[in-house]
This record gives structure tokens, sequence and C-alpha cells, in this order.
């Protein structure tokens, strides 16, 4: 069956241009004005912008982690993802001790493929770097996998040392694959956490303490070193700090091989959301936190000037209150100190509506820079281009028909995120995805849910080579 989108705007990351899109056997067949409507599916999409789906590079469904799991799955994740426009996604696979890379790939491939509604791929988080890991690296490419992640942080659980970090860059670099970093100081954390609990600080606020700008921007600072000092590529993920994001700028001056990306929450929200009364500060645990309006500014400056690649979620939501019937645990596990609280945020329903209010409508960047960091560097960095992230002839027939006038207020009420509460709860943001396809497939139709568990694949990755 064929499929026309007529009469909308298309905007991809390099232009904006009123034209029809024909779509057969998932993928876009062509592009232009006229194409015989016989026997075709018509959407008319007057008025409205035609972008490439989202994607998000990093998100953590059915994660077990803190003590319990992420409250989404890949197919409450996937649905509510296809709701706010994204199309696809990366999640982490983690490896566990003991285990190959291999094991935790295949392992999380097969939590997704019968659950999944759309499409996916996973990085590999090292969390055992032993030599035998180190030398398993390249041939994670057979999976379809090539990318991998350390962690500086989470001492005694998946953080690695120096050596290991190097390493993997190495490593990676070697056979073409990306390293990507949760640059923050583990060991500073943890010191830090001992004197905060010693001291009987153990309001949500204290998150941030612990988690501190300093500390972040440490960790990012010797992690641009390191690119320095290998060579090899580098994505540092979540960057939520301004001093953070000042040493990717000099690393990239310098004609480094380093990336940045950072999370919608950081656009909107700052520390304050975990100061306050009682245990409302827990919705906003993650790590890092967000922190300070000066920050902000800088994350918002380091979009506009490329310092920054792409807007992310760090999606791994946990209930607020997981007691109730059918729940996993949630944040309640830390009512008696913000350091059991569950690390993680819900957002990966909210990112592409949420920037485009933020970013678009208030004049911060161009629709096309929006594609860019939303869709388009994802794909390009990760390897999925140009099959992902644009809409070109023989990409997948990824889709979001978006309505620039319409209003909605977001909200747990009506969200699709497995949740009990919405980071945003109360903002009315002005464009709405209004009908998303994957490859071809209608899935999501104004308020209607079309698609189906098990219809999203795994996408097998190419090797990057582009440093954007
Ligand atoms: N940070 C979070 O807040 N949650 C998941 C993992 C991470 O690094
Ligand atoms: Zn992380
Ligand atoms: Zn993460």
């Amino acid at each position: 069956m064929k499929t026309i989108i007529k009469n909308g705007t298309v905007i991809t990351a390099g232009d904006s241009i009123l034209q029809d899109i024909l779509i057969e056997g998932g993928v876009i067949k062509a592009l232009g004005k006229n194409f015989p409507e016989y026997g075709c599916n018509i959407i008319d999409a007057k008025g409205k912008y035609i972008m490439p789906g989202g994607i998000d590079a990093h998100t953590h469904l059915d994660m077990p982690f803190g003590g319990t799991v992420s409250s989404d799955d890949f197919f409450t994740g996937h649905k509510a993802a296809a709701f706010g426009g994204t199309t696809c996604h990366i999640d982490f696979a983690l490896q566990s001790k003991g285990e190959t890379l291999k094991k935790g790939v295949q392992d999380w491939k097969a939590r997704a493929k019968d659950k999944a509604a759309v499409d996916y791929s996973f990085h590999i988080a090292v969390t055992d770097p032993t030599q035998e890991t180190i030398d398993e690296i390249p041939s994670l490419k057979d999976e379809g996998v090539t990318s991998l992640k350390v962690f500086l942080a989470y001492k005694g659980v998946f953080q690695v040392d120096d050596t290991a970090f190097m390493s993997t860059m190495n490593k990676a670099a070697e056979s073409g694959m990306l390293t990507m970093v949760h640059a923050e100081n583990g060991d500073a954390i943890a010191v830090k956490t001992k004197e905060l609990l010693n001291a009987g600080k153990t309001d949500m606020k204290y998150h941030s303490v612990a988690h501190s700008e300093a500390i972040e921007a440490e960790a990012i600072n010797r992690a641009v070193s390191f690119v320095e000092i290998t060579g090899a590529p580098l994505y540092i993920v979540h960057i939520a700090s301004g001093n953070g994001i000042e040493a990717v700028r000099k690393g990239r001056r310098k004609g480094l091989p380093v990336m940045g990306e950072t999370c919608v929450q950081y656009l909107f929200i700052t520390d304050e959301a975990l100061d306050q009364e009682g245990f409302e500060g827990a919705k906003y645990i993650c790590s890092p936190p967000p922190k300070k309006e000066e920050d902000k500014k800088a994350i918002w400056e380091g979009l506009t000037d490329n310092t920054l690649q792409t807007i992310a979620t760090d999606h791994c939501p946990f209930w607020f209150d997981g007691t109730k019937e059918g729940r996993t645990p949630g944040k309640e596990l830390g009512k008696a100190s913000w350091d059991k609280v569950p690390n993680g945020v819900p957002g990966i329903e909210d990112r592409f509506p949420m920037t485009w209010h933020g970013a678009v409508n208030s004049g911060k960047i161009t629709p096309n820079k929006f594609v860019e960091l939303i869709s388009t560097n994802p794909a390009k960095i990760f390897g999925m281009y140009p099959k992902k992230g644009t809409i070109a002839v023989g990409s997948d027939a990824d889709i979001v028909v978006f309505d620039p006038n319409k209003k909605h207020t977001i909200s747990a009420e009506t969200h699709h995120m497995n949740v009990d509460y919405n980071l945003y709860e109360g903002t009315t943001v002005t464009g709405w995805p209004e009908k998303v396809l994957v490859r071809g497939k209608l899935l999501v139709d104004g308020e209607k849910w079309l698609g189906e568990a098990g219809f999203g694949e795994f996408v097998f990755r190419n090797t990057h080579n582009d440093i954007i």
C-alpha cells in the first residue's frame, strides 16, 4: 500500500520545502508534487510541518536500577515515545559482572523484541572492564552495536577507573566505535554523601550538593583531556553544567573529536525543584541533577553554538508512589533520605514538543536546527543516517505530522508514560505531533493509538565517522 502525505511543509536539518511525500514499502519513494493518488492512502497535511521522527539517543526502559526497575518497559515506553513524536531510540544494555558484553546486548534484545512498537537500538554499558571485556569490544559490531558507555560515577556499582576508561576509548576507536561517558566524579560523590549523611542532611535537596556542578565539571574536564591524550572520539552524555560545557567548547575549538548531549529536563528545570517542602523534590532526582539558572543558560548557548549536538532524555522513570497495586517500587524507597531515591526522570514523550515549545516558539533556534538536534544528529553520530534522521528518498518513512498551532497541556493524567507524575505538569505547549508514522505505518492519529507490540525493529547500526 502506498501513502502520500501532501500539502505539508517538509522540514529537515537542511531545508523547509512545501512538497509531498510518497511512501511505499515502509520507505520514502519520492518527494515532489502531483503524485498520482489512485489507490493510495492520503494524508492531507495542509498547514502542518512534516519532520523526521525524533530519535532519543539516551533512554533506560525496563532497567534494573536503584533497588527496583524503571517503570516503562519496551511497550509502554514505545507507545509514549510515539505519542510524543519519537520513532526511534537507543537504550542501554548493561554488562553484568562476570558476563560478556555480547550477553548484555542479547539480554536486552530479548527484553525488547516482543514488546517493541517503535524502532530501537542499544549502546552497551561496560561495567566489568577486564582485559577479556576490552578485547571483546570490536566484535559487538556483529551485533549491530557500535557505541559503548562507561560510568565515572556510581562507585561500587557501575563506576570504572581511568585505566578502564582509557582502554575502552582506545579499543573502541581502533574499530571505528564510539565511547560515551557519564561524567560525574563518583569518588567525590561518595565522600560528599558520607559527609552529608553523617551531618543528618537527608532532605531531597542534598542530592544536588552531593552531585554538585564542580563534581560534574571535573569529570567532564577529565574526559575532554582523555580525548586529547588518546585521540579517540568521545560523546559526553547528559551534560548539565556550565563549566562542563565550556570544557567541551574548548576541546572542540582545539579540533578534538568530542561531542556533547544534554537532556530536555536541563533546559527547563533547576535545582530549586529538588528544594521543595516534603518529598516532592524526589520527583526531580536524577544524576546529574539539574543545576542553577546560569547552567541552564549555558546549555541553551551550547545548543546554539554547536558545542552540544543532541538533546536526549535519559528517560528512566520511577513511580512517585510505587506502593500501589501493580506498580514496581519507586521514589518512595527514599522517603527517609535522598541517597535511597532511585535516580531518574521521565521524558521520552515530552522531549519533542517541550523542546519545540521552549526552543522554536521562543525564537532561540530555527525549526531546521530543532530537527538537527532531535533527530538528524543522533542518527549521524550513532550510525543510523540516512536510514533514520531525515526525510529523503530511500530513508525509512519515520515521520511526524506536526501541528504548529495546536495547544496541549502536559499532564500525568493524559500522558502515556507508565508513571504517575510529569516534570512539566500543567505546561501548555503550542505545537503537537498530530500523526506519527514508523516505516510508513501510522501509529498515532490524534489521540488514537494504532500501534502494536512486536512491530518495532532493532536497528543494526553502522560505525560512525562523522564528528559533528
Ligand atoms: N542517571 C539517572 O538519573 N538515571 C539513570 C542512569 C543515570 O545515569
Ligand atoms: Zn548516566
Ligand atoms: Zn542514562
